[in-house]
């Protein structure tokens, strides 16, 4: 079994410093304990920040040796680049622009340098500690750059990664000024998962957009191997949560904590008092101020909850230096203490605020004594403390309040969902909230809880491991048909021992690169001087095989005394002979079908018409990526009432679709070919839908090759054009 290395900014434990000792202590966050048994067994390691800056030599060994007993590694980061990495790029450039607060986000060329040199030495830590075959799992956004570092260097090892905030839409992702970094940093990984499944289309979208990649539901086609995106909502650790909330609400009111107390005679000292309870940390996508309005406006709208009501808000310090976050405690603190001023009395405060954080135990004592929970954040990748707090509620009494912003409401349905930037909305769920009756509320607690039960954070961890190992699988499948150099070697021995060979080669995509514009994808020197090299081959016949028009390609070949066949075979030029039409037919049908063509040359913008003698193509490749995508799906319905009876078939290439006359095709077209002799190796090599034909009809002891992916009844697959090109140009070295 390989071992699993983690790599996330911080350490799942703490350090503290006292006088000259050092003590650590494990963290009880939701990520440490999913992975808990996974990083504790078999010699697994967790490389990470420490979150301390050692002074001296002999206190990193003493960091060092105290964390192996915890299965870590520390990174260490001097205070620059935890400057410029950590508070700069992670969370002044990409935590807004990723929750959408493009107002916030700073670009500095400093912070991005750091960010990749940080990225940089968690790789290199890793690949020191990293065996042959190992699993790497990186988390978050502090790390998007890691996987692809990894993959280059060391391919052998299987790489998960995990965004835990939400990835923005591609209009605010384009942003970015190292938009396509990013994007391929991330595209290192095996497998790469998401929260919901919102961000996992966001990604997707970028990933077309900026880099053009072919995807297939969920499945990213890179030119040497695939990248699996897949949706995993993280959970909590739901016993630990049930259990402790079981603990706290079976203590007789006497031995019950201080604070529990004072929560309970709060309570109590009115009958029928509810307590709304909100927890964050003080950050600017957690709604806090708009959440503070929203419950002013519920005050105003609900004179009859005066003394009745209070919103209990425990906010913990975050991000303290940062302007924004200063600014925003003035906020809250400001709106917190003119609402106490406004509406409070001396017996009651209609906000009861906390800056600070609360051990756990405290923690729990407030989820299960409280009505009802507001959590409004503005943007957020999935909220977790909605999650603890129906998992604390063993009476099953109590409602949320979730904005429909968080990751968490896509599995919390039964929840009463807000748009936090709705202010009348959010007081209306405040009153609605507070008279449901028990029935209800029990009736959806019960509903979250089994939901949250089952796919608890253990769960989590493990459906993203064995996802990361069924994807090492099928990677290692596509690997199985590349063109090894061993089996490199035994096509070249065949070649050479052959006495009359013949190579099929399709052009665009195969022996050129795709352009935007098709003419320009002219063949340049060192691809005339490959055929004009495999041509000197004596025992060997050259055939281009392509779905261009005959004019293009005699332009380009036709004086290289090799065959051609054009049009998807309707035309064939023997070397050094003329052209000859394969089948003859009337073009009439053209008529019909031209204005339909040229409705959608109208409304796609930058797609175009390409008229060949036996078919009409349209070609998309200009066009928006997804506008593309839409108007070939119309267009192919379209076509289907047209061409029946038309003896006319549609053919989908990458980016064009083609209509063209039956009976014509690149395996016909070969066949035809091959009639008259009786060749000993057999070579073709495509790369879209129209080679399929080709190596189907081929006989069984042909080569087939497919460019840019494995699915295809070719028998082998090589990367891109350049790849086809070494490949030819080793036959003949
Ligand atoms: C990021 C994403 C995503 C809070 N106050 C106290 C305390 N907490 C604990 C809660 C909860 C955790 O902190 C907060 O988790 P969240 O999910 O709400 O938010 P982030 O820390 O911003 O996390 C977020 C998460 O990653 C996981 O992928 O859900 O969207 O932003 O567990 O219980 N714990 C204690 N005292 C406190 O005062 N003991």
């Amino acid at each position: 079994m390989s071992r699993l290395v983690i790599a996330s900014n911080r350490l799942p434990v703490s350090i503290q410093r006292n006088d000259s000792e050092m003590t650590v202590t494990p963290s009880a966050g939701g990520l440490a304990t999913g992975l808990k048994s996974y990083h504790k067994s078999n010699d697994s390691v967790w490389i990470g920040w420490p979150g301390i800056d050692a002074e001296t030599n002999s206190e990193e060994n003493q960091v060092i040796e105290l964390l192996k007993k915890e299965h870590c590694l520390p990174l260490f980061l001097d205070e620059s680049l935890i400057d410029n990495y950590y508070h700069g790029f992670s969370n002044e450039t990409l935590w807004p622009l990723f929750h959408y607060f493009t107002e916030y986000t700073i670009f500095k060329k400093s912070y991005w340098e750091a960010y990749k040199k940080v990225n940089e030495m968690f790789a290199e830590s890793i690949i020191a500690n990293a065996e042959e075959g190992d699993q790497v799992w990186v988390h978050d956004y502090q790390l998007l750059l890691l996987p692809h570092i990894l993959k280059e260097r060391r391919p052998d090892l299987h790489i998960g990664f995990f965004l835990h905030i939400p990835f923005p839409s591609y209009e605010v992702f384009r942003i970015l000024p190292w938009r396509e970094e990013i994007i391929t940093g991330m595209l290192g990984a095996d497998l790469i998962g998401f929260h919901t499944y919102d961000y996992a289309r966001h990604f997707i979208s970028s990933v077309k957009r900026l880099l053009g990649y072919d995807v297939e539901f969920n499945n990213i086609s890179l030119e040497s191997r695939h990248v699996y995106i897949d949706v995993f909502p993280m959970g909590i650790d739901y016993a630990k949560f049930q259990d402790k909330a079981i603990e706290i609400q079976s203590k007789p009111i006497q031995d019950r904590s201080k604070e529990h107390q004072d929560i309970d005679r709060f309570l109590m000292e009115k009958p029928g008092r509810k307590l709304i309870l909100s927890i964050d940390r003080l950050d600017y996508t957690k709604g806090i101020p708009e959440r503070i309005k929203a419950y002013r406006q519920f005050l105003i709208d609900h004179p009859e909850y005066k003394e009745n009501v209070s919103l209990l808000m425990l906010t913990v310090p975050s991000r303290v230096d940062v302007d924004q976050y200063q600014h925003l405690r003035s906020e809250v603190e400001e709106l917190v203490g003119s609402i106490n001023g406004e509406f409070g009395s001396l017996s009651w405060n209609p906000i009861i605020y906390f800056y600070r954080s609360l051990p756990f135990d405290n923690l729990l004592e407030l989820y299960s004594s409280a009505d009802i929970a507001l959590l409004t954040p503005l943007r957020d990748g999935m909220n977790l403390v909605a999650k603890e707090y129906i998992a604390s509620k063993i009476n099953h009494k109590g409602v949320l309040i979730l904005s429909e912003m968080a990751g968490a409401t896509k599995e919390l349905g039964e929840a009463i969902a807000v748009n936090p930037n709705n202010i009348q909305d959010v007081a209306d769920a405040i009153y609605k909230a507070l008279i449901i009756d028990v029935k209800d509320q029990a009736a959806s607690i019960t509903a979250m809880q089994k939901r949250l039960k089952r796919y608890d954070v253990h769960k989590w961890a493990s459906e993203f491991i064995s996802t990361l190992e069924k994807t090492q699988q099928k990677q290692a499948e596509k690997q199985s048909r590349k063109v090894s150099p061993k089996l490199l070697k035994a096509i070249k021995e065949k070649f050479n021992a052959a006495r009359n060979k013949v190579l099929f080669l399709d052009y665009d995509g195969t022996l050129q690169r795709f352009f935007g514009n098709p003419e320009d994808a002219k063949p340049d020197k060192e691809l005339i001087t490959l055929l004009k090299s495999l041509k000197n081959d004596e025992n060997s016949k050259i055939v281009i095989i392509s779905g261009r028009d005959k004019t293009t390609i005699n332009e380009w070949f036709g004086e290289m005394g090799i065959t051609l066949i054009a049009e998807h075979g309707a035309w064939i030029k023997y070397a050094n002979e003329d052209w000859k039409e394969r089948i003859k037919r009337s073009a009439t049908w053209k008529d019909n079908i031209r204005p339909v063509l040229e409705s959608y040359v109208d409304r796609t913008p930058g797609s175009l018409i390409e008229e060949k003698t036996h078919s009409l193509v349209w070609h998309y490749r200009k066009a928006d990526i997804e506008l593309g995508a839409l108007r070939a799906l119309e267009f192919k319905t379209d076509l289907s009432d047209l061409v029946t009876n038309q003896e006319l078939e549609i053919l989908e290439g990458s980016k064009v679709i083609e209509i063209k006359e039956t009976g014509i095709n690149k395996g016909n077209a070969a066949l035809e070919y091959l009639v008259d002799t009786d060749f000993d190796f057999m070579l073709a090599i495509g790369d879209d839908w129209t080679d399929e034909y080709l190596f189907k009809e081929l006989p069984d002891t042909a080569l087939t090759f497919k460019v840019g992916t494995d699915r295809s009844a070719a028998k082998y697959f090589v990367e891109n054009h350049k790849s086809v090109r070494s490949l030819l140009k080793s036959l003949i070295e």
